[in-house]
């Protein structure tokens, strides 16, 4: 018998056919203009080998080898449902008597999955912070610089995550569009929360059809698609700031700095304007200046520079460029030439990051809320993302972050749901190092995924597929149903159910449920949002009509209704001030100087990466720059086990790009299998030759599931190509403290070996009967 069931992932709305209780292929969403391929991926992943099937314990921690000892290594030993929640209730106990709430990590940083009830993360924070709180983490991967940097020299995180000025306005008033990193077509495929319009590309299609000039200034051609017409400006990575800094340069030769708009809306133009011209420290930052780190050539940057001045334009950077040392800079760079150029808030103008980072950022909307989850209250201590191996790794040491010094918590307990530190970390061989300083570690996972191999506590979580949940992102115009499509395989349980269970062990389960099931949360979760959309003025239907129908459309905005960021700002800024100190833009902020961090100064600046080209040339070891981008296969380890990521490797290896002159210098030919080392880690990978990279450039996907030739061996090898066993752990300053993934310099050479086979997506070693 065939049913066909409504449903949503972060990769896409879609419809689940089902057949004798199993997911056997998707439908695409009707609305959806370009669903993509990932959705058809799914059924692959739910039906997966690597599903994990029964609670597990690690054997060594049964007979005490906590603390101390390395995870990943050893045999797990299936517990029935019971105990398990009972050794975990005893721990979170004792844990917390012993050695203080502070003492456990749940951070717990992670995309889990599209439904806002069934959240992974968000439960766990509930659960976590309900029993007496945790230390957590503040700001996100994807832009944590950003997210720290920007509410200092904008007043707001909206010009990186929130409601940017829209494809409509640009369409329609802008003329050019620099775009740092590009727009590459492979971020459109997602949407946290879910995809449910892939209005990506067709945005973009239309504004470079209206007359946009877009400019893809990256290391990599394929950062623009080919029909968009863009000019490619290659780059070397890590290197924006200075080309921006030389822009400025031509600007003020030639006098075409917006004096007027400098003086009413920003301050601190004086300080910039001495440290371009070279006033300040003797170096002027001129187009020649520039091309020498940036490999630019001078013409090209004076001519974009005066094309800015002359042109309506808009000015965009990818996420990833503050991923990397010191990325706070070019971003604050963008936004003090946007400023140079008097566009900030003129229609369709000035800048916003990310329009070419994920589906959704600057497509036309209400501005309305998006269904959200249940409320998380945790009175714990906030700790910076990517700043997790340091904080198991230095207990009642300082962290300076943001003009605070944080004294890092002692970590005994570990508690993971819905993410992968073991995928998302960088310097993978140090996670796991200090990974061993906890006493107990806890992961909820649907799958074998690296985080679940190196944990104590393994739980068994459903997919989506087994429960119903709404999709809600509110950079989507549809709110979706997902229905449940097939019963939970094995003994696989909802994550809001396993914690319940523990919850009523340590005596709060009531307050956990809200005394509500499944259903009661749902109806409660959608008319909480109806609510306030009726009071802005749209009437969504009720809960039973919306879950009948699998959707509810939020209509599209009408000709007229385009946005602009800060439009009222530029309008009159004593009138609507920014909420920044001063209330304008702040070219130079009196409070990141007053800081006094060398790595992040009063003004934007070109300080040189620890890990570029620039400093590859003085050291013949690692000449080559990798980046590790995300994933047009996945979504980040998710969906490796699919048949789309499985039909790009290589070898089952994960590709990696590079020109075919740095190829053939190395002797390697298109399909070669190859290893990717530095004196962090090493990786084997598949040669895929790219003349659209920039010489000196390699570039692998993030996602292959870590996979090391000796589990629970930090020096090892991964046999598959996860790019963190490469990349530095180090905060892009003391003012982001972000990931730096995109700092990495390498080298690659030919692998004569005997080929290691990938173990990763089979379940790792089972005890059965050490069974308890
Ligand atoms: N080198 C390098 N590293 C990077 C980046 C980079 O550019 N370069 N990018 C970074 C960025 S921007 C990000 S956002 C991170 C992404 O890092 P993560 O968000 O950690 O990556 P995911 O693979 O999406 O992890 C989600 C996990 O949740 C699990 N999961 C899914 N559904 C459920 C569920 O219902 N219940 C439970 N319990 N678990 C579930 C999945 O199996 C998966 O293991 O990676 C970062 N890492
Ligand atoms: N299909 C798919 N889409 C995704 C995701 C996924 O896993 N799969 N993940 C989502 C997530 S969580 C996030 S945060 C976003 C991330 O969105 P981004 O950060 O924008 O994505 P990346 O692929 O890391 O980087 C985009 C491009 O930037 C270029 N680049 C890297 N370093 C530099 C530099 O120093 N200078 C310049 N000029 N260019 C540089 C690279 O060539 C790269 O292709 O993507 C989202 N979209
Ligand atoms: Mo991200």
């Amino acid at each position: 018998m065939t049913v066909i069931k409504p449903h949503a992932s972060h990769w896409g709305y879609f419809d689940a056919v089902v057949e004798n209780g199993r997911v056997t292929s998707v439908r695409p969403f009707a609305h959806d203009p370009e669903p993509g391929a990932l959705i058809g991926a799914t059924p692959d992943i739910v039906h997966a080998a690597c599903r994990i099937d029964r609670p597990y314990v690690r054997k060594g921690w049964l007979e005490g080898k906590r603390r101390g000892h390395l995870r990943g290594g050893e045999p797990f030993v299936p517990v029935p449902w019971d105990r398990a929640t009972r050794l975990l209730a005893e721990e979170v106990r004792r844990t917390r008597a012993e050695h203080g709430d502070a003492a456990i990590y749940g951070g717990s940083y992670g995309w889990s999955s599209a439904g806002r009830l069934h959240h992974a993360r968000t439960q766990l924070h509930r659960f976590l912070g309900m029993g007496g709180g945790f230390t957590s983490s503040t700001t996100a991967y994807s832009y944590a610089t950003g997210q720290t940097l920007l509410p200092h020299i904008l007043g707001t995180t909206e010009v990186l995550l929130g409601r940017v000025t829209d494809w409509a306005a640009i369409r329609r008033h802008a003329k050019l569009m620099l775009c740092f990193g590009g727009l590459a077509a492979k971020n459109g495929v997602v949407n946290s929360g879910g995809a449910g319009r892939h209005d990506y590309l067709p945005l973009m299609r239309a504004a470079a059809a209206a007359g946009v000039r877009l400019v893809n200034i990256s290391p990599f051609r394929g950062d623009t698609e080919a029909d968009l017409g863009a000019e490619w400006v290659p780059i070397r990575p890590g290197t924006d700031a200075a080309m921006m800094l030389a822009m400025a340069h031509t600007l003020i030769e030639n006098g075409r700095e917006d004096r007027a708009f400098l003086r009413t809306h920003c301050v601190g133009w004086d300080k910039l304007r001495a440290y371009v011209t070279g006033e300040a420290d003797g170096t002027a930052k001129t187009p020649e200046w520039a091309a020498t780190i940036t490999h630019v050539p001078p013409e090209t940057i004076r001519r974009l520079a005066l094309e800015c001045a002359d042109k309506p334009t808009m000015l965009t950077a990818a996420w990833s460029l503050q991923r990397a040392d010191c990325g706070e800079q070019p971003y604050w760079m963008l936004a003090a030439l946007a400023a140079m150029l008097g566009a900030i808030g003129k229609p369709g103008q000035g800048v916003a990051y990310g329009y070419g980072s994920t589906n959704g950022v600057g497509a036309p909307r209400r501005a309305l809320p998006a269904v959200s989850g249940p409320s998380i209250r945790n009175p714990g201590l906030h700790i910076p993302v990517a700043r997790v191996t340091e904080l198991l790794e230095r207990p009642g040491e300082i962290l300076q972050y943001n003009g605070r010094d944080i004294v890092l918590p002692d970590i005994q307990m570990v508690w993971w749901a819905g993410g992968n530190p073991f995928h998302h970390h960088q310097d993978l061989p140090r996670l796991q190092r200090a990974w061993a300083r906890a006493e107990t570690v806890v992961v909820q996972e649907p799958w074998w995924t690296a985080v679940a191999r190196h944990a104590d506590i393994v739980l068994p979580a459903t997919t989506t597929l087994e429960r119903n949940d709404i999709a809600s992102s509110s950079r989507d115009r549809f709110v979706r149903a997902m229905h449940q499509a097939i019963p939970p395989i094995a003994q696989a349980r909802n994550d809001a159910d396993m914690l319940a269970d523990v919850a009523e062990e340590l005596g709060y389960r009531e307050r956990f449920t809200e005394q509500r099931n499944e259903e009661a949360w749902l109806r409660h979760l959608y008319d909480r949002w109806r609510r306030v959309c009726a009071t802005q003025g749209f009437e969504a239907p009720d809960f039973d009509a919306f879950w009948q129908e699998g959707h509810v459309e939020v209509p599209p905005i009408e000709p007229g209704e385009e946005y602009t960021q800060f439009a009222d700002f530029h309008a009159d800024p004593e009138e609507h001030p920014l909420d920044t100190p001063s209330g304008k833009v702040e070219i130079f902020s009196e409070t990141i100087h007053s800081f006094g961090y060398d790595d992040c100064p009063g003004h934007p600046v070109w300080i040189e990466p620890r890990e570029w080209l620039g400093a590859a040339e003085k050291t013949a070891e690692h000449p080559l720059h990798l980046l590790s981008f995300q994933p047009a296969t996945r979504l980040h380890g998710q969906l490796d086990p699919g048949r789309v990521a499985a039909a790009d490797k290589i070898k089952g290896r994960e590709p990696v790009l590079i020109h075919p002159e740095d190829a053939a210098a190395r002797g390697l030919q298109d399909g070669d299998i190859v290893r990717v080392f530095n004196a962090r880690g090493a990786c084997l990978g598949g040669v895929r030759l790219a003349d659209g990279l920039l010489r000196g450039v390699v570039s692998m996907a993030t996602g292959a599931w870590y996979d090391p030739a000796r589990p629970g061996d930090p020096a090892s090898l991964c046999v598959h190509g996860n790019p963190n066993v490469l990349t530095a752990d180090i905060g892009t300053s003391r003012l982001g403290q972000g990931p730096s993934a995109q700092s990495c310099l390498v080298q690659i050479e030919k692998w004569e070996g005997e080929l290691p086979p990938v173990r990763a997506h089979a379940p790792p070693a089972i005890e059965e009967s050490a069974a308890v």
